[in-house]
């Protein structure tokens, strides 16, 4: 049987941080042989937020020399920039007219971004999701492996693709989320009940994929715990909990394994050994990050071709839909 698809993208808005790789990353990597998959930078997306005109340019490419350097081969999967394939937003336009206005009303996502950018609460903020529906549905993803904080968008996609199907037959395939059972939702390491956020103001409460070691230990240092001083994974200890899913995450070790590890230790030890072993699992992909940043030209031929091959398969779908709604053929 041919492979089936797999569809995700993350937002070059702004330094890549350990929420993104524990929760998408890492998982992208783990799957890119047994599907046929397409993952992208979405600088669309990123501008329903102001961003600097230079720095998003580098960003996208610094999101294609890192997923490199996670270990995603560029010939294996396809690797590309959201607005070099110019159907994702001519399906999002057509997948706005199939979309309600009540729908996007609920996205929690858009409740809170519309909260924490008050002077800028345009139409494209609003319009997110259709997007993201647009970018799954052209390739017709079968999987889209994402954080937690994404399932109400994927939920949303698969309605937008069943109703349009409803209407015009097999048109889309209806996808399924993957989201990690560990590690889906990691917590901000200065406020443990909010999401750890690559765009966070309060530079403490992430960590960055390119950050350097002595910054590494001193947020692990710092991080958010409770006064308890217990090394136990339960039900409130938000920072503990989310220390040793990082923990367990980086070193392989289960949770019962850690809590035997500190068990007449206090957080003074902890939290550096947490922050050791995170320095460990970046390292690697820092050095070859900052090394491939170098190459501008191989990055950007890497994003040419890979737009081509994406564009290729986007145009199939965007003819069947072309078709579908009434547009005149070209
Ligand atoms: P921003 O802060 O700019 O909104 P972000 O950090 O939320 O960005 P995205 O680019 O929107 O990151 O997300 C890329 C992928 O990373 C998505 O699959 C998302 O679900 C996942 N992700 C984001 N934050 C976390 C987190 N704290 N824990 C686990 N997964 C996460
Ligand atoms: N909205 C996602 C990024 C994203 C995405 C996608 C993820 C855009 N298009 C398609 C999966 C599939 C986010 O992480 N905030």
């Amino acid at each position: 049987m041919d492979k089936k698809i797999v569809f995700s993208g993350i937002q070059p808005s702004g330094d890549i941080s350990l929420g993104n790789y524990i929760g998408a990353l890492r998982n992208w990597v783990e799957i890119q042989h047994d599907y046929h998959c397409l993952y992208c930078a979405v600088d669309m997306h990123a501008i329903t937020v102001r961003q600097d005109p230079k720095k998003l340019r580098e960003q996208s490419l610094a999101v294609i020399a890192l997923l490199i350097a996670c270990g995603l081969d560029p010939k294996e999967n396809i690797m590309y920039i959201q607005s070099q394939v110019p159907q994702h937003a001519e399906l999002a336009w057509v997948l706005n007219c199939y979309t309600m206005y009540g729908e996007l009303s609920r996205m929690t996502q858009f409740k809170d971004k519309s909260q924490k950018h008050s002077d800028n609460v345009n139409a494209g903020l609003f319009d997110y999701p259709v997007l993201m529906a647009a970018d799954i549905l052209l390739y017709q993803a079968d999987l889209v492996p994402i954080g937690h904080d994404q399932k109400q968008h994927l939920e949303l996609a698969r309605n937008i693709a069943e109703r349009f199907n409803g209407i015009y037959g097999d048109v889309f395939t209806v996808p399924d989320g993957y989201i990690p059972k560990v590690g889906g939702r990691i917590m901000s390491l200065a406020e443990p009940e909010k999401k750890m956020s690559k765009s966070d103001p309060n530079v403490n409460a992430r960590i960055l994929m390119l950050d350097e070691p002595d910054a590494i230990m001193r947020k692990f240092k710092r991080a958010v715990t409770d006064s308890e001083a217990q090394v136990v994974y339960r039900e409130g200890k938000h920072g503990i909990n989310n220390l040793m899913t990082i923990y367990s995450i980086a070193t392989g070790k289960s949770f019962s394994e850690i809590e035997a590890e500190f068990d007449d230790k206090g957080y003074g030890e902890f939290k550096p050994a947490v922050g050791e072993a995170v320095v460990e699992l970046l390292r690697p992909i820092r050095e070859k990050t900052l090394e491939l940043m170098k190459e501008k030209d191989y990055l950007m031929s890497i994003c040419t071709e890979n737009a081509l091959r994406a564009s290729a398969l986007a145009e199939r779908t965007m003819r069947k839909v072309r078709k579908k709604v009434g547009f005149v053929q070209r």
